[in-house]
């Protein structure tokens, strides 16, 4: 993990939730921006949830990634107690493949908003990108390395043979 200010929060609501926020995580080190992950459950661990989302803005964040399975409350829950962007990541469920948890991030009442993205690693990944195009508003250097990550993301599709 970065020792650098950290202007991420990764949080998820379970340990069993890392094989898919790793993608995210594995973005914003790629682009190397200064990160913290760690579990908070909404349901397992409420004090420490409203903690978090409390002293997220103090503590120097700028944006935080929530992601969840199930009855996914983390990302709503954390976005009703913080200014900051909330980035919902819906985990893919064992029992619903994951729209359980996408239709508990994603159906906030109007007033607080979760930015959800998709189900799984997809969502992950670019849970990771959406972090980065936010930080990179105010910062030249990280737009110009997402301009180059567009670029060399279409030139590789451009090139891929199909046999
Ligand atoms: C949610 O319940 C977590 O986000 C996780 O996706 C799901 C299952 O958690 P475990 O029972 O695997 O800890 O709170």
């Amino acid at each position: 993990m970065p020792d650098t200010q950290p202007l991420v929060g990764v949080i998820m609501g379970s340990r069993s939730d890392w094989e898919t926020m790793r993608q995210a995580v594995e973005v914003l080190e790629q682009f190397g921006v200064a990160f913290e992950a760690r579990v908070v459950s909404a349901h397992r661990t409420p004090d420490l949830m409203r903690e978090y989302a409390n002293e997220a803005e103090g503590r120097g964040l700028e944006v935080i990634i929530a992601g969840a399975g199930g009855a996914a409350h983390l990302p709503g829950m954390v976005a009703s107690q913080t200014l900051l962007p909330v980035i919902g990541v819906p985990v893919q469920s064992r029992a619903l493949n994951g729209l359980d948890s996408l239709l508990s991030i994603v159906q906030m009442p109007g007033g607080v908003p979760v930015a959800t993205m998709a189900i799984g690693t997809a969502g992950a990944r670019n849970a990771g990108l959406m972090a980065v195009a936010m930080l990179a508003v105010r910062r030249p250097e990280l737009r110009e390395q997402l301009r180059a990550f567009r670029e060399r993301q279409e030139q590789a599709v451009r090139s891929e043979p199909l046999e």
